[in-house]
């Protein structure tokens, strides 16, 4: 649990600088390197992301560039390679909050929050993007997110000195920490305190937006940065809204991890404090909780080697590897990639010819061309051929052995041309008739490109096929074989 730091290093230096309220600390701009105000070369930008976020000091970074590298890839669950390579430089490269992701208690042990549960806000202006009413309503629903699991009452003022005091702005706008244009900053806010504490601003050059589509959603990104302003620090948990990158997602709920940190220094919403018109029962403690790959006996909802890696992928989350033998990296969340997925896919499969990657939900399929969804999907699964009263599929793959696409139900499968465009006929047939000893209900399936080898996943375990002869060589635990655990 990473989010309970507080914003100590940008306190530092906004004491140093400008001599401010103790009891503030730097806002949290969230930022990516566009156009011209971006650093000429990669060597150039991530010594500045190194030092803006990590801490890498300014004169000795480049002596301590291999260690803070690892640090920096460690919080995003990226390979620890020390080096300023592909998946490195594009995490760099997202836009994220600009608060450091690394505190540093030397300076300030004290966790900054409000003393009181009843907290005051005040909209001193409005992007013309949205109409003021669907503004108010974003600010309201984002303050929700954090009263929902805490006592704290959120009350807006129509005049005078709130807490939390809310406004747009360009460029510089009043306390020397200017915006930037058109995306790269997009929102700053100050941890818990007098004065410019608790004040959040949001880049009026962005587009605004409820966040499908084009621009940035501003429930979201006001829902970041009051967690900011309520005093919580960025966390290494890609689920958690406080995760330092802006990712889209459609569904959202607050994670077990935001959870954690916020009840941590407000405490559980009891009975007690609980607002008119919330619905009765116990308080709200549960968010989804971000699993990790070797302390639970993950299930996983499909796996597929996409684009020459190794996906695999559960509820909202994907990890990744570049081969059988290696640890995978993660997680991260799947949005990431293919962000107009469901929360939870059922099966994945690469088309190879294509290099189009498939997935299926429930009863649609969306495919994709690397991370762009193509027009016209979803789809329903019945115009691949599958019949109408099927809810969902378990597991389906390409086969290298003969380029058809197997889709595995149940007991079940299906058999796709893909190059036809059509289901085979003499579709389904059951599994145990002609899959040598594979299990019914399967979990994933996935066939490794070039080994000639098909693996089926069930629970814990693995079935290895040599596709050349039909036949089960081998039965092996997912854990040990395929994570590293
Ligand atoms: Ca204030
Ligand atoms: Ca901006
Ligand atoms: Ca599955
Ligand atoms: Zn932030
Ligand atoms: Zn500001």
């Amino acid at each position: 649990m990473k989010t309970l730091h507080i914003l100590q290093l940008c306190a530092f230096y906004y004491q140093l600088f400008v001599q401010f309220d103790e009891s503030t600390a730097a806002p949290s701009p969230i930022i990516k390197f566009p156009g011209d105000n971006s650093p000429k070369t990669d060597k150039e930008m991530v010594t500045q992301y190194l030092l803006k976020y990590y801490g890498c000091p300014k004169d000795t970074c480049l002596m301590v560039l291999k260690d803070t590298l690892k640090k920096m890839q460690k919080f995003f669950h990226i390979p620890e390679t020390g080096e300023m390579d592909q998946k490195t430089i594009e995490t760099m490269k997202k836009p994220r909050c600009g608060n450091p992701d690394v505190s540093n208690y030397q300076f300030f042990p004290r966790k900054p929050k409000w003393e009181k549960n009843d907290i005051t806000y005040r909209i001193l202006g409005y992007t013309t993007d949205l109409d003021s009413e669907t503004v108010d309503d974003a600010f309201a629903r984002a303050f929700q997110v954090w009263s929902d699991f805490t006592p704290l009452k959120f009350t807006r003022l129509m005049d005078g000195e709130a807490d939390i005091m809310i406004n747009f702005g360009r460029w510089e706008h009043g306390d020397g920490y200017p915006f930037d244009g058109k995306d790269g900053l997009l929102a700053h806010a100050f941890a818990p305190g007098s004065g410019v504490g608790g004040d959040s601003h949001f880049d009026d050059d962005e587009l605004w937006t409820l966040g499908e589509g084009q621009g940035y959603s501003l429930f979201l990104v006001a829902a970041h940065e009051f967690g900011h302003a309520l005093g919580l620090e960025h966390s290494d948990d890609p689920g958690a809204l406080m995760a330092p990158i802006y990712t889209y997602v459609k569904n959202f709920r607050l994670s077990q991890d935001d959870v954690n940190g916020i009840q941590e220094l407000y405490g559980e919403l009891t009975n007690c404090c609980k607002r008119s018109g919330t619905k009765p029962g116990p308080s709200p403690t549960l968010g989804p909780v971000t699993p990790e790959l070797c302390r639970s006996d993950i299930v996983f909802d499909g796996i597929s080697q996409i684009r020459g890696e190794i996906f695999f992928f559960k509820d909202r989350f994907i990890w990744r590897s570049v081969n059988r033998r290696s640890t995978p990296s993660g997680p991260l969340l799947t949005a990431t990639f293919w962000p107009e997925l469901p929360d939870k896919i059922d099966a994945v499969y690469e088309d190879p010819q294509d290099e189009k990657t498939i997935f299926f939900a429930g009863d649609e399929y969306w495919v994709y061309s690397t991370s762009t969804l193509e027009g016209g999907y979803p789809k329903k699964i019945t115009s691949l051929g599958l019949p109408s009263d099927l809810k969902r599929v378990d597991a389906a793959f390409n086969w290298s052995k003969n380029k058809k696409t197997y889709i595995f139900a149940g007991d079940k499968f299906w058999r796709y041309n893909q190059v036809k465009q059509k289901m085979d006929t003499g579709f389904p047939k059951l599994i145990a008739d002609s899959w040598n000893g594979v299990h019914d209900n399967l979990d994933a399936v996935f066939d490794l490109s070039g080994n000639g080898y098909s693996y089926f996943f069930k629970d814990q375990y693995y079935h290895e096929m040599e596709d050349k002869i039909l036949k089960i060589v081998k039965i092996g635990n997912i854990k040990t074989d395929w994570l590293g655990c």
